[in-house]
């Protein structure tokens, strides 16, 4: 008797945090699955990536005030902001590599003042956020006394237990997929076995996050209830170049030393029905949609998935939606020609390879588990098959035991990619590590005496974010200096310049010593941890 008060009492409303416009899918997913579990309910979608800077605050007002809810689902999806592109307070590995690495005094100045700009951006947006938590679970609480908050989505996965300092006492913070836990909360059962806690109450478990999702069977998310719930809903349909999410997969197996997606997803893959994939895209489709981004953390995770993939891209031709593009993270070492002709015939215009470097050895050592021959015999199939669009080639410099060679290594790799694709399609991507928690690079920097334990993952603080944006010496100076050369030289070719200025200084490799991997010693160093 109780539950059903429960049940029918609640109503929900999921505030998407602020945020550059990306669809919020997961709050979509989240308020169809409560939907098919609890038709009753009373729910509504609030986004504030499509709401201006300035308007946060009454928004969100206006939006508590006329709802009235039981529950605020906030959902918050980036704070990490290390890469290399204009962020929100403009580049921050441009800014942070000035002050670092610069010669001249004017432009480490510019470094700095660059770096204070977005040192301010990042506390200000931390501050704006949790205040806005603080903000809406007050509010909400004036017409229920017992309104109550949940927390959850990419960011705070990652940070979770840092989070929890700063949020009101008995909000609860959820890792991870979030279905179950609402579930449980909203039936009244006991939640706290989900990968969660609450604030003032509970401390995380250790090791929190490698605990394994709570598997569950998705179906297709219905639109026509999403629509119905989100007045702003049309924002993502105006736009014809944004990719709506729609997830295919959860969980990566890999165990790639600096990723933290393998124990935020699990490493259990749980594949989404095709036939409840194609159903999701088609009502999105139907409504306009014709650009997807698939957003598992990996398209093709390990080769037992190459028949998943190929069932869902055959189902895709089969539905008629012949017109569309899609995007996504690949494997590419996990490709066959059948796959190939399919991900060509189905409109994948764009993917992105993480391959990190072009070295095998340091591949391997950076437990990647990918073979970069197949790779590239991969990509040379892929082309064959007509796909003639963009590739995204993501290159971390200096993670571990980077030397000359391999660099040289990594240069002779690109080229090669180059040859494939056609060089204005391969667009190298340098990035530099953004070290997170409950990484193995994490226990690395550890063992390497770079962190401390209890050092803060979240702070933007030069001394720790110098640590934490990965480039150690002896090699971190040298590629300081290269990427801003790059920068002076070319910035809006950043990346290729970056390639073409280490070819210049450093030569390149026979790709034969790229794909080859002769086992040393040293690898069992990073082995070893867990
Ligand atoms: C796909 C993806 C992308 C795609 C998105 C494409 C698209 N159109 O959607 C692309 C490549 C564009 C992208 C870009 C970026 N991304 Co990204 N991305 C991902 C990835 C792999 C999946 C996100 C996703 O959509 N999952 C599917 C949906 C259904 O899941 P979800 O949104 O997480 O929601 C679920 C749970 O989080 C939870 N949940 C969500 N909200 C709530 C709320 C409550 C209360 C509860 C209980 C649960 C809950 O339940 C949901 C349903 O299961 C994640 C890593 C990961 N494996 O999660 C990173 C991730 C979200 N990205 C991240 C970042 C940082 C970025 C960038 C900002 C990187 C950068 N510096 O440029 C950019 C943003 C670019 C921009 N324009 O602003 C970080 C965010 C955390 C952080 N470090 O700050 C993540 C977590 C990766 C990481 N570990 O660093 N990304
Ligand atoms: S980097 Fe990619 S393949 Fe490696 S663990 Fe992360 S999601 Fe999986």
């Amino acid at each position: 008797m109780e539950i059903k008060t429960l049940m029918i009492e609640n109503r929900i409303l999921y505030v998407r945090l602020p945020c550059n416009p990306i669809f919020p899918i997961g709050v979509v997913y989240l308020a169809d699955h409560v939907h098919k579990q609890f038709p009753g309910i009373e729910q509504r979608i609030f986004d504030l990536g499509t709401v201006p800077p300035l308007d946060y605050a009454s928004a969100l007002d206006d939006c508590i005030d006329e709802f009235k809810p039981t529950l605020l689902v906030f959902s918050w999806r980036d704070i990490q902001i290390y890469a290399p592109v204009g962020g929100r307070g403009g580049n921050p590995l441009q800014n942070a590599f000035e002050l670092y690495y610069a010669k001249n005094p004017l432009i480490k100045l510019r470094g700095a003042l660059g770096g204070l700009r977005i040192f301010i951006a990042y506390y200000a947006e931390l501050w704006r956020n949790q205040g806005l938590i603080k903000r809406g679970l007050k509010r909400a609480q004036k017409y229920h006394d017992n309104a109550r908050a949940v927390v959850g989505g990419g960011a705070v996965s990652v940070f979770y237990e840092q989070l929890g300092k700063s949020l009101p006492p008995g909000t609860i913070i959820s890792v991870g997929e979030g279905e179950t836990l609402l579930e449980k909360l909203l039936s009244g059962d006991e939640f706290q076995d989900e990968r969660c806690y609450v604030v003032g109450e509970t401390q995380p478990r250790n090791r929190l996050i490698h605990e394994q999702p709570t598997p569950l069977e998705k179906t297709a998310c219905n639109y026509d209830y999403i629509e119905g719930i989100w007045p702003e809903f049309n924002y993502y349909l105006q736009e014809q170049d944004f990719y709506i999410g729609v997830q295919t997969k959860r969980g990566c197996p890999h165990n790639c030393c600096y990723c933290v997606y393998t124990v935020v997803e699990g490493k259990q893959v749980r594949i989404n029905p095709a036939d409840e994939v194609v159903a999701e895209m088609r009502q999105l489709y139907d409504r306009g949609i014709r650009n997807f981004w698939f957003t598992d953390a990996q398209f093709i995770p390990a080769r037992k998935f190459i028949d998943d993939a190929i069932e869902l891209l055959q189902k895709i031709v089969d539905s008629g939606m012949t017109d569309i593009h899609w995007a996504a993270y690949i494997r590419a070492d996990n490709l066959t020609p059948q796959l190939c002709e399919l991900m060509a015939k189905t409109g994948m215009n764009y993917f992105e390879i993480g391959i990190t470097s072009g070295s095998q050895e340091l591949v391997r050592k950076m437990r990647m588990g990918y073979n970069l021959r197949t790779v590239l015999q991969n990509c040379r199939d892929l082309k064959a098959a007509g796909f003639n669009d963009l590739v995204s080639v993501n290159y971390s410099f200096n993670v571990i035991d980077e030397r000359l060679e391999t660099i040289r290594q990594t240069i002779a790799y690109h080229r090669e990619l180059e040859r494939i694709f056609g060089v204005d399609k391969v667009e190298p991507a340098i990035f530099f590590i953004g070290l997170q928690p409950h990484t193995h690079l994490e226990e690395y920097a550890f063992k390497e005496g770079i962190l401390k334990p209890g050092y803060d993952p979240m702070s933007l603080m030069p001394w720790t974010a110098k640590k934490l944006l990965w480039n150690p010496e002896p090699l971190g100076s040298f590629f300081g200096e290269v990427c801003l050369q790059a920068w002076r030289q070319n910035p809006n070719d950043f990346g290729r310049e970056v390639m073409k200025i280490l070819e210049e200084k450093l030569g390149c490799a026979d790709l034969e010593a790229a794909l080859s991997a002769p086992i040393d010693t040293k690898e069992k160093q990073l082995a070893g941890i867990s």
